[in-house]
């Protein structure tokens, strides 16, 4: 049977042929991608590059392709949030997946390394300022996933339910999801100088994580009821805005994803990192050998 086009206003390209939110061609990405927040953040891990042969920018979207002894790597800043995650990972994928000529899926399709280097909030005091997390598994409080058809599959129910019955969840705010690491690469990114924990990801900063400066809070116990939570003996250790969603992307497109969690506040004590730059950097430079290991 023949293959329909995917119509110019689902398949956005530029004149150049590029996808239309990341502004790269096909390419200018390489198969091992590492996914960062903050644009200023995609110079601080290429700076490690030895060589970069391809940069591009668009909006909160900024690229580095180049090699790091020896291997090609993109690093893409992803701005913040989970909505951005959706554009990200679809582009992504589009990027490997999707003949931009015929505008169709291609038939033998390509598996993505994407490794996020972010920064977290630990909840509990165990969870030190300054150290690396790599989570296990995300619990998705956004709603993107929602959208998307076969996500049961991948989607831990048990944890989900037992998480919202734990929560006395408000059906209002969302469905949360569970979604875990891609096992090797949770394996390859492992060592004593990493300790692993459960992520949740929430779609602000402030009210959803609990914040509070000046507007007052419904539920004004929500990080104290994420830290009592436990299921099979695993506690939640770290909030931020991108894991599970991440991890439920690539599931669903057939990616493989790690999320590596440089931790500089901690919301248990209070405190903040008193450098989290160097916190940043030790986190790139880690995950940079591992991949390279
Ligand atoms: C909030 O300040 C941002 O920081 C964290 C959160 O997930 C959110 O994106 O990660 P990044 O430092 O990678 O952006």
């Amino acid at each position: 049977m023949k293959q329909e086009t995917i119509k110019p206003s689902e398949l956005i390209l530029t004149p150049e042929g590029k996808i239309y939110h990341l502004d790269l061609s096909p390419s200018q990405l390489a198969t091992t991608i590492i996914t960062v927040g903050d644009p200023g953040r995609v110079a601080e891990v290429s700076k490690y590059f030895e060589t970069i042969e391809t940069t591009a920018e668009h909006r909160e979207f900024k690229t580095h392709t180049g090699t790091y002894k020896g291997k090609r790597i993109s690093v893409i800043s992803t701005g913040i949030g989970p909505d951005n995650i959706d554009i990200v990972f679809s582009e992504l994928d589009a990027l490997v997946n999707l003949d931009f000529e015929k505008r169709q899926v291609k038939k033998k399709l390509t598996s993505l390394e994407i490794i996020r280097i972010g920064t977290s909030g630990g909840l509990t005091a165990e969870i030190v300022v300054d150290s690396f997390l790599i989570s296990t598994m995300g619990i998705g409080l956004d709603n993107v996933m929602h959208y998307y058809d076969k996500t049961d599959k991948f989607f831990n129910r048990d944890f989900a339910q037992s998480f919202i019955d734990h929560m006395q969840w408000n059906p209002d705010n969302s469905v949360p999801y569970a979604v875990e690491a891609d096992k090797n690469l949770l394996k390859k990114m492992t060592s004593d100088k990493t300790t692993q924990g459960i992520t949740i990801t929430n779609v602000g900063f402030y009210g959803p994580q609990g914040r509070v400066l000046r507007a007052k809070l419904k539920d004004e116990n929500l990080n104290e009821n994420l830290i009592t939570f436990k299921y099979k003996k695993k506690q939640i250790t770290n909030l931020e805005m991108e894991t599970a969603t991440m991890y439920a992307m690539a599931k669903l497109l057939g990616h493989h994803a790690i999320s590596m969690n440089a931790i500089i506040a901690n919301r248990a004590t209070g405190t903040f990192s008193k450098d989290a730059s160097k916190t940043i950097d030790s986190l790139i430079q880690y995950t940079l050998e591992k991949i390279v290991a």
